[in-house]
């Protein structure tokens, strides 16, 4: 079947748009009719007038776009799509651990379910994290929730001193500095770009920072010809198109796995994609009461960014 020609004819009939991540496969960035970061999908989702919202791109961020549209069908190719940082933090730990510091104010990162977004204060990404953070007074007592390494990060750049909640990205965190090191000898032109996910070890030896739109913006900017990329793989195929001159290089712990690919990211493919929206399913069902309690701190976020 041609996927493409079908997949265009029924968004086309049904008024529906695709949202896609920058880490999924390269086929779905392609046909998505935006491409972004969580914060822009988010965004795109507050704005879009279609019927249909298909996310292709993970379990919470079809939940953050049916949130801030509970009168829309938003659907996500395959309901099995999950997050290793979502899944860290259950929302009742949540409840316990802020009754417990009720004098702290809760930032949860993006990357958390709606029953824990329905418990923070702000939610923030990693493109706007440090921004967030910044917005409260410096004697702010903060519960950073649930990536222990973004929020480490964030202190070390702050020098503040929230409490991390110890939730790490299953991709990111194991990516590891001596093997990162060892293929910057054998590439010494190529810069270290790494994602704020990883953990402190990798941070300190990358050339630069940041989230992936940062990391694009920067590998445009940037006058090198080559980047050694510690983050999902999936963020290539826009660093390719955006600069076909250059070259990349995955800052994988073994050239033999798929260890940078993340198997959530990856389970939505064109077959899938064209299946949900021909038979509007799998679709993000939400209690009106849940969504209007996560709904504040996400407006809050796309307010202060
Ligand atoms: O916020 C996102 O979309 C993720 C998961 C990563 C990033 O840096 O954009």
């Amino acid at each position: 079947m041609d996927f493409v020609s079908e997949i265009n004819a029924l968004r086309k009939e049904k008024n529906a748009i695709i949202l896609g991540h920058y880490y999924q496969i390269p086929e779905i960035q392609d046909i998505a009719d935006y491409i972004g970061d969580s914060l822009a999908l988010a965004r795109r989702a507050v704005e879009t007038k279609a019927d249909i919202i298909v996310f292709a791109g993970v379990h919470f961020m079809a939940e953050t776009a049916k949130i801030l549209n509970p009168g829309r069908k938003v659907l996500l190719p395959d309901l099995e799509a999950g997050c290793s940082l979502a899944d860290a933090c259950d929302a009742d730990e949540l409840a316990k651990m802020k009754k417990e510091f009720p004098d702290h104010k809760v930032i949860s990162y993006v990357n958390c379910s709606a029953k824990v977004k329905a418990l923070s204060d702000v939610i923030c990404t990693s493109g706007n994290a440090l921004k967030i953070v910044e917005s409260f007074p410096k004697d702010e007592k903060i519960l950073f929730v649930p990536d222990r390494n973004l929020g480490a990060y964030i202190n070390r750049k702050t020098g503040r001193d929230m409490k991390l909640w110890p939730g790490s990205c299953q991709i990111h965190d194991v990516l590891n500095a001596e093997k990162v090191l060892k293929l910057k000898l054998s590439k010494p032109e190529a810069k270290v770009i790494a994602h704020p996910e990883c953990n402190p070890a990798v941070l300190e030896i990358a050339d630069f920072v940041g989230s992936t739109a940062a990391m694009l913006n920067f590998i445009v900017k940037d006058s090198s010809r080559e980047y050694i990329v510690a983050t999902e793989t999936g963020i290539l195929h826009q660093m390719r198109k955006l600069t076909p001159q250059k070259k990349f290089f995955v800052a994988t712990n073994d050239e033999t796995c798929l260890c940078n690919d993340c198997p959530y990211m990856k389970l939505n493919t064109m077959e899938k994609l064209y299946r949900c929206l021909k038979d509007e399913t799998p679709e993000i069902i939400l209690d009106k009461e849940l969504m209007d309690r996560a709904r504040k701190p996400i407006e809050t976020m796309l307010r202060l960014s």
